[in-house]
């Protein structure tokens, strides 16, 4: 079978391992090419005191029109943080151009965490955000980001079963086939992934918290998904594949000492991902 190529449109970070420096090794380990389209360039991501950030938006477009010219298209996409109203426009623009009857859409909508919206989300940028969500197949926010969505309010973050079934129905009706709610806090000791799949009933998969929160998590969780997914197998196996890949990740980073911002040492356990 002909390799599958998936764009990554995200950032790339020197040290830290978060974005393409994480998702393109991940999903190369998994036999598929990664193909990078900067958004930004950083020497460290932004929980360092101190990071080069160089905004790439300007460029893009000619980056990207090599690929127009190439007739380029690509088995998947996948976007996670962006900048700016103008990233999303072109985002928009790269999939509508890219995307054939059978390529996979990967929406992380990197916004915000713990009920907070990170600073560079102004409400003109969240808005925007909303519009990319018909133009994904799976999308994988967490919490903050799913109310964020649907303008619900995310008050003390708790949210029943079925409260979660409505919201992951009111996005599935927008578009995608395929919903994770990524890391919920459920008690002191576990974290909760909410998988919704369109006509099925919702799933969950519980891992136990170990130790504080970990940057470039989900960047993790994407990508193994989308590997997984694209090599044909189903939603709830990649999302359970994913949660236990990251729990093995950071069991190390925790029995190593490695500081909580270094992101997670996946290097360790690349040749799990391999198969076939
Ligand atoms: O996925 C997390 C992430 C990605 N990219 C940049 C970041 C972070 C988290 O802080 O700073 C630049």
């Amino acid at each position: 079978m002909a390799q599958k190529k998936a764009a990554l449109i995200n950032d790339i970070t020197g040290f830290g391992r978060c974005s393409i420096a994480v998702m393109a090794p991940i999903i190369s380990a998994m036999k598929i090419q990664a193909v990078a389209v900067p958004t930004a360039i950083l020497s460290a991501h932004t929980q360092f005191p101190e990071y080069y950030f160089d905004d790439y938006t300007p460029r893009m477009k000619d980056y990207i029109q090599t690929y127009k010219e190439l007739h380029m298209s690509f088995d998947a996409i996948a976007t996670g943080f962006l900048g700016s109203e103008e990233q999303v426009a072109i985002v928009e623009d790269f999939i509508r151009t890219f995307k054939t009857e059978t390529s996979l859409v990967l929406i992380d909508p990197v916004m915000g965490d713990h009920g907070k919206l990170y600073k560079t989300y102004t409400k003109e940028l969240c808005e925007r955000m909303k519009s990319l969500i018909p133009y994904a197949d799976i999308l994988t926010p967490n919490l903050t980001e799913l109310c964020t969505l649907l303008d619900v309010d995310y008050g003390d973050g708790v949210f029943d079963r079925y409260k979660m079934e409505k919201m992951c129905e009111a996005i599935c009706a927008q578009g995608p086939e395929h919903i994770v709610v990524t890391g919920i806090p459920f008690g002191k000791k576990q974290i909760m992934n909410y998988i919704y799949s369109r006509d099925e009933s919702p799933r969950i998969v519980m891992v136990d918290r170990i130790g504080s929160d970990r940057s470039g998590t989900g960047d993790v969780i994407s990508s193994v998904i989308l590997g997984k997914y694209l090599n044909g197998h189903g939603f709830y196996e990649s999302v359970k594949y994913a949660s236990d890949f990251v729990s093995t990740c950071i069991r190390y980073c925790e029995e190593n000492n490695v500081p909580t911002h270094w992101g997670l040492c996946f290097e360790m356990f690349l040749g799990d991902l391999v198969e076939g």
